[in-house]
């Protein structure tokens, strides 16, 4: 019989010693995203990271991260970025725009630049919604999203064009 086919593997390892992340969080609903941030952090720690291979940069509102995130992309610097913000419903469909327009400016932002950019952004119906989400109780996304950003760093650097140096500005 055939022998079963075995595809070869590309896997971005977990871990972030030496590489360089970037992380945009959003002011608005601080007491959800500095805990989103807290966490991202520490899973960067725990994968390795050092001192100085981080750099956190506030905005103002999940609105600014798309912007915030490209140019972060575009000084060369990082290996991935992070968005992190809370966008929470209110009675008008000013939630919706903000959504929309946060995820697809961070989406453009990765793929115009190349760099992986991570989307932290909690969309919620509630301040509950989200405590859930931030690590009150249980999970916190902005730990995965810290594994998430170091995966991506590292498959970034497999899939690399073929000789293709680095273009970092030092
Ligand atoms: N920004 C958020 O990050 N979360 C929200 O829930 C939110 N709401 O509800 O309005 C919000 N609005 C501000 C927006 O992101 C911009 O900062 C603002 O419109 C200025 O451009």
């Amino acid at each position: 019989m055939a022998e079963k086919l075995q595809p070869e593997k590309i896997d971005g390892d977990l871990s972030a010693r030496g590489l360089r992340f970037g992380i945009a969080v959003s002011r608005f609903n601080s007491f959800i995203t500095e805990r989103l941030l807290n966490a991202a952090t520490d899973a960067l720690e725990r994968s390795g990271a050092q001192s100085g291979g981080v750099t956190v940069a506030r905005v103002p509102g999940a609105f600014e991260l798309p912007l915030a995130a490209k140019k972060l992309a575009l000084t060369g610097d990082y290996d991935a970025l992070i968005a992190i913000g809370c966008i929470l419903r209110g009675e008008t469909a000013h939630y919706d725009y903000v959504c929309s327009e946060t995820a697809r400016g961070l989406q453009l932002a990765q793929m115009d630049t190349g760099v992986p950019v991570i989307f932290c952004v909690l969309t919620c119906d509630t301040l509950e919604q989200a405590i859930d989400r931030a690590g009150l109780k249980g999970g916190n996304k902005g730990f995965e999203a810290g594994l998430a950003a170091v995966e991506m760093a590292q498959l970034s650097r497999k899939l690399r064009p073929a000789g293709a140096e680095k273009a970092r500005r030092k």
